[in-house]
């Protein structure tokens, strides 16, 4: 707002310049600052100090590692090149034993080993001093990765006088102030990445790689690496730099009960700063088991740490909430047996029907001590080990598996007695002995092959078994090469293989694909003699399970298919699975969006309503419900006539819903905004009628009306029929098929006015017991006159 008596002039409106730190002034505490950890070296302890420049907090920084180590805030996705800013802070140290003069740096980590220094100061020993200037980052900085941190000046050797080089110091009311961050571009899929009738990819509103079966209480969950994590459409061009795997921290979790709807639970923020193992930075390639463990069924989902280890945290449900039992990585150059794994990565959990669980892991370059031509065949670059009863350590020492042209992702499961182990195999090159040729059976570059056999840690190259899948590319075409990542889950009798193909990618941005991964299933066949019939990848993919009951609350971030829309993780928990679990809605809804559902069984009796809990975002927006197809016949509006910003639950009258059918649901309001966000549906199911025909006259006999009531039943079986007048009651038990109960009831009046009779029908139907009331009049009724 404009203060009283402020005149404008002339000058160019310019956008508001905006403080782009958070809590620069520590009276938050330490909330978003952490001690720079840019290098595996950097290390100290961060604190609230109440000797303070300015408020009630200071930030205190002790134990100092390096002379980068210090406070550092995360200003990745705020800050833009070529743009100025203005820094300042304060800064105070106090050592007795310290020099009475120091520089301090304000620094910019861009990622990797690039920083540059941005402000400096020289404080005196035991005062505050301020930074104070600008900065302008260079037009051609990348700054995906842009963290401020203040340091002391870089020396190799800080130890040697530690007074000098790592001396605590103090900061407070830090600002870097410049531009506003730019909004971020959209990440919603416009394109229909799943097609009507298709169920490949599972889901066609974001990527998900490496996906891991869980089969719990009647669902499966699919764990995957979250590739749209760094996805990043060029909003000009719709088509996102390739996909890089370091930005990667989070797990992304979908699950079903038919294999066709699959619920968006969201993402879990396993590595970085914020992570739930803060002190891994990656969470590649996840691998999920339950046991109960002290009386207690727990989840352990398994994960990479990038290349160089992996780790473990763990649920109280497969949808969390999750804690790090662990504060260290559970596997890595410290694993007994791990010591010449390349990647110790890709840990798959299995727990035998004895209880004893086992991980599998590793994979990459192999010995370079081996012959070139066992490097290619033999690689020997992936290990089985035990874990112990808390799933969260290892015991004893990791065996060889010795699949052929190993390369990663492997993986155990058991079927009638024996142990199936499967991996991907490598695509050659140097890293594996150079120009070499396979064995003869061996598996091609980037396929998935496996072995059997009698023990789970024993899998000498004898139990190879061959190849269960090609390399995607063959089924999908142009595009969809690359490396994959499979598991096999069995559900409700069925075996199902799980892998990845960057499909959805494709049907973004044609057959120039960035390496974006999308979920697939397949159902598992085998042979008598128990090996695998070779999958074929299609994106027809797996029957449905079972048919979808909508006759309940369930989250509206289920579809089978949809278009243009996304999801959002939002506070409080899930009306469908509970108090535990993560909650989303559907978001980015534009008029001709819409989302569907397959196979929906309404029953004969069919559906009378559908609720939606809906917040809207503009006046104006209504739901279609469609039967079919997106184009189908209406059956079936819902104004979104709630107030804007506020969550309401919305209801409409449906017409003629029954039987099975896709149901989709199409939006519509104005163009160019965004119309509502939803939680959750519900259909409500028609109200079961008992059939009946009711009839009543009034007559006089003997000097007295006569009110008679007559109630046929026109069941398919018998019912109990009870005729209610104000002059009397009667009940008919067990009224057959056809029959009628009938009463003539004496009012014991010369006259009575018309009035109202009740029958009250009661009876089963489809097993359901079903009470059906009817009111039917009757005449007025006089003796003479
Ligand atoms: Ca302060
Ligand atoms: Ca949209
Ligand atoms: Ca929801």
């Amino acid at each position: 707002m404009l203060a009283a008596g402020f005149v404008t002039g002339a000058a160019p409106v310019q956008a508001a310049d905006t403080n782009l730190i958070v809590n620069g002034g520590f009276e938050d505490g330490l909330t978003n600052w952490f001690v720079n950890n840019g290098n595996a070296a950097d290390g100290a302890q961060l604190a609230a100090s109440s000797d303070a420049y300015s408020g009630a907090n200071a930030a205190l920084v002790t134990g100092r590692a390096t002379t980068g180590s210090g406070p550092m805030q995360d200003l990745s996705g705020k800050v833009q090149a070529g743009q100025a800013y203005t820094l300042t802070a304060r800064i105070k140290y106090e050592n007795a034993s310290g020099p009475a003069t120091k520089q301090f740096f304000a620094t910019m980590h861009y990622g990797g080993g690039t920083y540059t220094n941005l402000v400096s100061v020289t404080a005196t020993k035991g005062q505050w001093a301020q930074f104070n200037g600008t900065f302008t980052i260079p037009a051609g900085q990348a700054v995906s990765t842009a963290r401020l941190f203040f340091e002391t000046p870089w020396t190799a050797t800080p130890a040697t006088d530690p007074d000098l080089h790592l001396m605590d110091f103090k900061l407070d009311d830090v600002s870097v102030v410049g531009a506003a961050p730019p909004a971020p571009a959209s990440k919603t899929i416009e394109v229909v990445g799943k097609l009507p009738g298709e169920h490949n990819p599972l889901i066609g509103h974001k990527f998900g790689a490496d996906g891991f079966g869980l089969v719990h209480d009647g669902r499966v969950y699919m764990y995957m690496t979250n590739d749209t994590q760094g996805y990043a459409p060029n909003p000009t061009t719709g088509v996102s730099p390739g996909i890089n795997y370091g930005d990667i921290n989070q797990i992304t979790v979908i699950s079903s009960a038919d294999l066709v709807n699959w619920t968006d639970h969201g993402e879990i923020q396993v590595a970085g700063p914020n992570g739930v193992a803060p002190f891994t930075a990656n969470s590649w390639a996840p691998g999920i088991t339950k046991k109960v463990v002290n009386g207690q069924e727990k989840f352990f989902l398994y994960y990479a740490n990038g290349g160089g280890s992996s780790n473990v945290i763990t649920g109280a449900s497969p949808l969390g909430p999750w804690t790090s039992e662990r504060t260290s990585t559970l596997i890595n150059g410290s694993t007994p047996g791990a010591e010449d794994v390349a990647w110790k990565f890709d840990p798959a959990p299995f727990v035998d029907d004895d209880g004893q669980p086992y991980l599998y892991f590793g994979g990459g370059p192999a010995s370079t001590s081996m012959p070139p031509a066992e490097r290619f065949n033999n690689p020997k670059n992936i290990r089985a080990i035990e874990l112990d009863d808390s799933m969260v350590a290892t015991q004893g020492t990791a065996a060889v598996v010795d699949a052929p042209v190993a390369f990663e992702a492997g993986h155990v499961f058991k079927r009638e007695g024996r142990y199936y182990f499967s991996y991907s195999s490598h695509f050659g090159g140097n890293d594996f002995g150079g120009s070499q040729q396979p064995l003869p059976g061996y598996p091609g570059g980037g396929q998935i092959g496996y072995l059997i056999s009698d023990n789970p840690m024993s899998w000498p190259k004898e139990t190879y078994a061959g190849v269960l899948f090609p390399n995607q590319s063959q089924f999908f075409g142009a595009g969809t090469g690359g490396n994959n990542h499979q598991s096999v889950f069995e559900f409700e009798g069925k075996y199902y293989f799980s892998y990845h193909a960057p499909t959805l990618n494709k049907r973004i941005n044609g057959n120039t694909t960035q390496g974006y991964r999308s979920p697939h299933i397949q159902e598992l066949a085998f042979n008598p003699d128990g090996t695998i019939q070779q999958v074929v990848g299609t994106y027809a993919g797996v029957n449905q399970v079972r048919d979808f009951d909508p006759y309940r609350v369930f989250e509206a971030e289920t579809f089978g298919w949809s278009k243009g829309v996304a999801t959002a993780k939002v506070d409080g928990s899930s009306a469908q699975f509970g108090g535990a679990a993560p909650n989303l809605v559907v978001r980015d809804v534009d008029n001709g969006d819409w989302t569907a559902l397959s196979s929906v069984d309404f029953g004969d009796n069919g559906a009378q309503s559908v609720t939606a809990k809906v917040r809207a975002l503009a006046a104006g927006g209504q739901i279609q419900v469609r039967l079919d197809t997106a184009t189908g016949p209406v059956v079936g509006t819902v104004a979104v006539d709630a107030p804007v910003g506020q969550w309401a639950e919305v209801t409409a009258d449906l017409d003629g819903v029954s039987g099975v059918h896709d149901v989709y649901f199409t939006y519509t309001g104005p163009a160019g905004v965004d119309l509502f966000e939803i939680d959750t549906w519900a259909f409500q199911a028609a109200s079961l009628e008992l059939p009946v025909t009711v009839t009543a006259s009034a007559r006089c006999v003997g000097g007295k009306v006569y009110v008679a009531v007559q109630a046929r039943n026109d069941h398919d079986a018998p019912v109990g029929i009870a005729l209610e007048t104000p002059y009397g009651e009667r009940s008919f038990a067990a009224v057959a098929p056809g029959a009628n109960a009938y009463q003539s009831f004496n009012t014991r009046a010369v006259s009575v006015p018309a009035g109202s009779a009740t029958v009250r029908v009661t009876g089963a139907i489809g097993g359901q017991d079903v009470t059906t009331v009817r009111t039917v009049q009757h005449p007025a009724g006089t003796c003479g006159g």
